[in-house]
């Protein structure tokens, strides 16, 4: 039951949030999301997942969060969002200046979300705290969440009112737009919930447009298996060839059908979490250098940032597709060296495919 008592603790999580450094924060009561569940089973029946095959595992703990796989006796579920915003606007007359400057890796872009620290290690840590928080004020149990657990947190998110879902499937928060992250405590204890936002797209479709290697077969709906980011982060082995033009210069993930979203506009310059700067160790290398990686450096490179995901092939990998896409001819050594050095036959046809691209481009 909600009581007057219980009202005082919605806003004293919410204070707690804004003094741990989350943006925005609501609250969903956890019930069966059947729509929800029909879409991500749909996604799921389609084979557009690929090949991240743990999003087909536990599959009923996305139907609800009251299952053993995330809390048993689970009522309420918090959901924070962190922020990420790019530095600047990302108006089409700055773009170019702000992709070719700090925030790309000298020329090659990376995910806003992937240029600093790993988020998974601070924003849990923050969510710890706030599960304590929880804890403690209502004897109840309280189990952080971010990316950790099978569940559908854009459904929670939405639910939570954190914000709507827009077509291009991101959770936009009006006021704030889509560049923040997601991470959850799930609660046995009752709370007072917010209300649901409806989509607020209306007509517009630039998101599905710009989509750089036609992901959308509809509105709302993404097929991984074509997305930038899913080829450049989440799936192993060779990114097949129709789709390597499209990847463009974006070595690693993709922001596009955000950064085209009205929503995401701001009129001001926006401050960057230092969190989410891109670190020194990434801005002075050139995307040409990460050719001769080895193991060792690797490691070191990675070390607590997201762009270790791929492993040490996958980014050799991404870098081979974005010079081929370069199309500079004084890549062609580099490229060349690769074909004697890497052992993996796919990575050397690779090397070979993008040679034989910018070849053709330098042909009058
Ligand atoms: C797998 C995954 C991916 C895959 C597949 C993405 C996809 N769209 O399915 C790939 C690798 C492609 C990917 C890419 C990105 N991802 Co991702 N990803 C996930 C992950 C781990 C699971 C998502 C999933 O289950 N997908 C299956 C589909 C069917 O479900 P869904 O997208 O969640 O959509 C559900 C709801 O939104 C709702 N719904 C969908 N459409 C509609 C329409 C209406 C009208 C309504 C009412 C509801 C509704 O129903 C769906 C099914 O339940 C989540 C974390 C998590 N556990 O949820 C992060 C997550 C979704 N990713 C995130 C991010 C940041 C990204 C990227 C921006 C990273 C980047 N820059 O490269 C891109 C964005 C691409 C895009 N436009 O979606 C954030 C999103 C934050 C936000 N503001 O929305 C999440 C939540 C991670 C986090 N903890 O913050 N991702
Ligand atoms: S992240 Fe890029 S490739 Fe993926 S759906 Fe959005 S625009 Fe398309
Ligand atoms: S670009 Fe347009 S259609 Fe796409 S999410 Fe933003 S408002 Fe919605």
């Amino acid at each position: 039951m909600i009581t007057e008592q219980t009202q005082g603790l919605e806003e004293a999580i919410r204070t707690r949030c804004s003094s741990l450094g989350f943006t925005r924060v609501g609250i969903a009561r956890v019930e069966d999301i059947s729509q929800d569940f029909s879409r991500y089973r749909a996604f799921i029946d389609e084979g557009m997942h690929g090949s991240m095959t743990y999003l087909a595992h536990n599959q009923e703990s996305r139907r609800t969060l009251d299952t053993p796989a995330v809390l048993d006796g689970a009522r309420s579920v918090i959901v924070c969002a962190t922020d990420y915003r790019p530095a600047a606007p990302v108006d089409a007359a700055k773009r170019d200046a702000v992709d070719s400057g700090m925030l790309g890796l000298r020329g090659a872009r990376v995910a806003a979300y992937a240029r600093g620290q790993d988020y998974h290690n601070f924003v849990r840590k923050r969510l710890r705290r706030l599960a304590e928080f929880v804890r403690n004020e209502t004897g109840c149990e309280a189990r952080p969440m971010v990316d950790t657990a099978p569940i559908l947190e854009r459904a929670w998110a939405r639910l939570a009112g954190v914000g709507f879902v827009g077509k291009n499937g991101m959770i936009i928060a009006p006021g704030i737009g889509s560049f923040f992250l997601l991470g959850e405590v799930v609660t046995t204890a009752e709370l007072a919930p917010d209300t649901a936002l409806d989509s607020r797209c209306g007509a517009c479709t630039l998101c599905l447009d710009a989509c750089p290697t036609g992901a959308f077969p509809r509105p709302f709906v993404l097929d991984a298996r074509k997305c930038v980011s899913f080829l450049t982060i989440e799936h192993e082995g060779e990114i097949p060839e129709e789709l390597r033009e499209g990847i463009g210069d974006r070595f690693f993930g993709c922001d596009e059908c955000q950064d085209v979203c009205p929503f995401n506009k701001s009129p001001t310059p926006r401050e960057i979490a230092p969190q989410f700067a891109l670190g020194a160790r990434w801005s002075k290398r050139t995307v040409e250098s990460l050719l001769s990686l080895d193991e060792a450096e690797f490691r070191r490179l990675t070390l607590g940032s997201p762009l270790g995901r791929p492993g040490r092939d996958g980014l050799v990998r991404n870098a081979m597709i974005v010079l081929g896409n370069f199309g500079d001819e004084s890549h062609l050594p580099a490229l060349y060296a690769s074909i004697e050095r890497e052992r993996d036959e796919p990575l050397r046809a690779l090397a070979r495919w993008a040679i034989a691209r910018i070849e053709s481009r330098q042909r009058p």
